[in-house]
């Protein structure tokens, strides 16, 4: 046929579809065709094709060999229970219980393979060992492979994301938004799988300026340097949940991120459990100042180490100023820095980290006299005045704010004195307050700087995937308020993938009347009524009793008891304040001593004030420019904020919390700084996250810790099993074995796939026939035909993608080479 026309396009299609599972002979019939007419013409085009046909060549035997082992054309060959051999996906095993799933994980795990698929979730196990599988060879291998023609890899997810990106370029039928959802508890894995992600994604992302392919990788060093720290569980623990979005063109280049934090647990500012530290960032700068000469200029000391870093393994200054990894890390935050563009603003960003650090130094003293006792004056002034010189704050009016409050009663301001206990706690608030300011001004800065509407054409929306990595499921010695929100954000993570994998899949068999068997799974919705819901659940008791100024833990802890009447809550004997939470992951007894005043976050108008008034400009941004979030508020708001809808089932809704008609709000767009609490802006900030995420397609990741000593090479079965039960494995595996992930209308399916079968300029009519022809042309079994949309598994869709990426690529690669060989 005549070059380009769409015959030509046809023919070359069809003979690499026809021949898709053999492609060394689509390679043979290129090399005869191509290779001997350039020969002699373009020695440049001959080489670059060799190596493609390479790498195809190479990439097509391991997919081979692979490729019998597990699904053949015909579908998922089930193993059978005598076979020894691994299965590199748990959905395709014969036998399914609990045993021979962990067994598989044991086994493969023995032999470093730590990657293991449930149909098309993946399942990451913990090595707590360097891995080589990471290197560049591996991320070339994953690139356009099919799924199954590698080792299962976090590599092959970012593959997959990106294949549904590009078919929302295609035709816009999907959402525009991939989101990768990585869950587990914490110290499993979830941070370094989302690096892992992104860095092959910028990748795949043809990143053709580099330097924003090196930004965006900068990105999560950076906020981790500010939101993570060390506790007993994981050295590198995120305090903060993170929601990065890269940004793509519709040509599936990446053109920008951006970060949505969530819930930065600030209390660690000023008080670190035993065994647990400050966040990264304030040993980081310690020991780089130091190495730098420049403590004094910050008004630090290499001998005496500030309080808020003290614990019983540091109390001396030299251990961290003389600590080699921290002044490296310090001078890679700050190359993060730079190179992602902040540039005059550093020096501000380190006064305001020295002024915090030098905050916890300061120390009052009761006021020794007959009729106030319950004065404090500061007893080391020249700590104060360090502050107020790094805060570009007056020292007398700082003293005053720290020292006594304005009450306004009936339309007269009187200062009132605050006790030794009551300044402490306002300059605990400040240091809190500024942290946390200051960490979503970094976050809205790189936001700033990664925008990438310089980069997208007028009017081109773009394309999303959005990577989740929040701080995992928490059960220390001692359990506070922290820990409780850290969990209900996990419980709602929790609920949001069994709507995904089991509701709103099994509702869908009943409307379309296919025959499905259903999957029992742990339904965690009443747990989260227990926290959620308006205005019994437990949130709102604590919001209640917040506002009560008589109010106390104490009293909270009743609250709980009369209230909250299910098996899920219960009171431990012999605990004071406690209270015990059956979450999905596991029992967690809680202690509230401190819940009321963690829950108020109150930073007095005094501090406000003042600090509004400071020479630095960045910190006055911080106090007074409402730093609103990249969430898309507006989307939220007016609907009846609660209840979303499913992309894929317009039907169903995913209730998040409270009522109807609640109005979200934002902490630090209000000025009205009485009526926010903690938990009413966590609330906000879980809808604000869920809203995005239930707009996406999501893909799962699944990361299981194998121990909890952090030891390499370290199987335990029963730690295993337990996350296998709760994260409900084995249900996911069945379902996704008899399940159909992927419902499709048929007019969709057709418009998609049509291709693969039909001429181009063919117009098949719109009917189940016509899907099934393409399906029995692919070569697909075990599919099923509902009354508007074929029901595809997991393995079917990625069959049929690949066939259509490999289609349209070698077109394009044939042509462009023709093009170059026809001169
Ligand atoms: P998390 O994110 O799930 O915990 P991390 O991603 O921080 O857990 O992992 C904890 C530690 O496990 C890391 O610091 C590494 O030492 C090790 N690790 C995890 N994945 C790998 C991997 N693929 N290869 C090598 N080592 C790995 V938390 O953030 O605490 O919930 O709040
Ligand atoms: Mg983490």
């Amino acid at each position: 046929p005549e070059l380009w026309s769409d015959d030509f396009n046809d023919f070359i299609c069809k003979c690499l579809i026809k021949d898709f599972e053999l492609r060394p002979n689509v390679l043979d019939l290129l090399q005869h065709v191509f290779i001997k007419q350039i020969v002699g013409r373009e020695r440049i085009l001959q080489k670059q094709l060799i190596e493609l046909i390479d790498l195809n060549q190479q990439i097509g035997i391991i997919e081979k060999t692979r490729h019998e082992r597990i699904h053949t054309k015909k579908g998922s060959q089930m193993k059978s229970q005598s076979d020894p051999d691994e299965v590199d996906d748990l959905a395709t095993l014969e036998v399914l219980d609990e045993n021979t799933v962990t067994e598989q994980l044991q086994s493969r795990y023995g032999r470093d393979q730590i990657y293991t698929y449930v149909g098309d979730i993946l399942i990451a196990v913990n090595p707590f060992h360097k891995m080589e599988i990471y290197t560049p060879q591996h991320t070339k291998v994953y690139i356009g492979a099919k799924r199954t023609a590698n080792p299962p890899h976090i590599f092959a997810v970012a593959d997959i994301v990106m294949l549904y990106l590009h078919y929302t370029t295609l035709i816009a039928l999907t959402s525009c938004v991939q989101c990768v959802v990585i869950s587990g508890e914490s110290g499993a894995g979830k941070t370094e799988s989302a690096h892992l992600l992104v860095q092959q994604l910028t990748v795949l992302g043809k990143a053709n300026n580099r330097t924003l392919q090196e930004k965006i990788l900068l990105v999560n060093n950076l906020v981790e340097a500010f939101g993570n720290a060390c506790t007993v569980i994981n050295d590198n623990s995120s305090r903060f949940g993170k929601y990065l979005e890269m940004k793509f063109t519709c040509g599936g280049t990446v053109v920008g991120a951006q970060i949505s934090e969530y819930l930065l647990e600030k209390s660690r500012v000023i008080h670190q459990a035993v065994g647990e530290r400050n966040f990264h960032i304030f040993y980081y700068i310690y020991a780089g100042l130091a190495d730098r000469k420049k403590l004094a200029h910050y008004k630090l000391s290499d001998s005496k180490t500030p309080k808020y870093l003290w614990n019983e393994h540091i109390k001396l200054g030299p251990d961290i100023v003389s600590n080699t990894f921290y002044k490296e890390q310090f001078d890679a935050v700050e190359q993060c820095f730079k190179v992602i563009g902040f540039t005059l603003e550093l020096g501000s960003v380190y006064s305001t980290l020295a002024a915090i650090l030098n905050s916890g130094d300061i120390e009052f003293s009761p006021v020794a006299s007959e009729h106030q006792t319950d004065k404090s004056n500061i007893s080391n002034i020249s700590v104060l005045e360090n502050v107020a010189s790094l805060l570009r704050i007056r020292s007398d009016e700082f003293q005053e704010a720290l020292t006594s409050h304005c009450v306004v009663a009936r339309g007269e301001t009187i200062v009132r004195p605050n006790t030794v206990e009551k300044a402490a706690e306002v300059r605990d608030a400040m240091s809190k307050a500024l942290y946390g300011r200051l960490f979503s001004w970094i976050v809205n800065r790189i936001n700033t700087l990664l925008r990438p509407d310089n980069h997208l054409g007028e009017g081109e929306k773009g394309l999303n995937i959005g990577i989740l990595d929040i701080f995992g499921f928490e059960n220390f010695k001692k359990n506070s308020f922290e820990q409780l929100c850290i969990n209900i954000a996990n419980e709602q993570i929790q609920f949001y993938f069994n709507q995904h994998i089991f509701a709103w899949e099994q509702d869908e068999y009943l409307n379309e009347e296919v025959d499905a068997r259903m999957i029992e799974y742990e339904d965690n919705r009443p747990l989260l009524d227990l926290f959620l819901q308006k205005p019994m659940g437990m949130l709102s008791l604590l919001d209640e009793e917040s506002r009560f100024p008589q109010g106390t833990d104490q009293t909270l802890v009743e609250k709980f008891e009369d209230n909250l009447k299910t098996k899920s809550f219960w009171r431990p004997k012999r605990v004071d304040l406690g209270f015990g939470i059956h979450h999905y992951a596991g029992k967690v007894i809680y202690n509230a001593a401190g819940f009321l005043a963690k829950n108020r976050d109150t930073l007095p108008a005094d501090i406000t004030l003042l600090l509004r008034s400071s020479e630095n400009e960045l910190i006055r941004k911080l106090v007074t420019n409402p730093l609103t979030k990249t969430g898309n508020l507006a989307h939220t708001k007016g609907k009846g904020i609660n209840t979303m809808r499913s992309p894929r089932t317009p039907t169903r809704t995913i209730t998040f919390s409270g009522e109807h008609g609640d109005t979200p709000y934002h902490p630090r767009e209000t000025t009205n700084m009485r009526t926010q609490t903690v938990s009413s802006y966590f609330r906000y900030s879980l809808m604000d996250l869920l809203s995005k995420m239930v707009a996406g397609q999501p893909h799962f990741v699944r990361c299981i810790k194998p121990n909890n000593d952090r030891h390499a090479n370290k199987f335990d079965r029963e730690k295993v099993l337990v996350q296998l039960r709760y994260t409900g494995v084995l249900e996911t595996a069945k379902i996704r074995r008899q399940g159909y992930s992927h419902r499709i209308l048929f007019a969709n399916f057709i418009k998609r796939y049509y291709f693969l079968t039909f001429h181009a300029h063919e117009e098949p009519a719109v009917t189940p026939e016509t899907c099934a022809a393409i399906l029995e042309k692919a070569k697909l079994e075990n599919w099923a035909m509902g009354k508007t949309k074929v029901f595809l598994k997991y393995y079917h869709i990625e069959h049929l993608n690949l066939m259509v990426q490999q289609a349209t690529q070698w077109i394009i690669l044939l042509q462009a080479f023709v093009r170059g060989w026809l001169g």
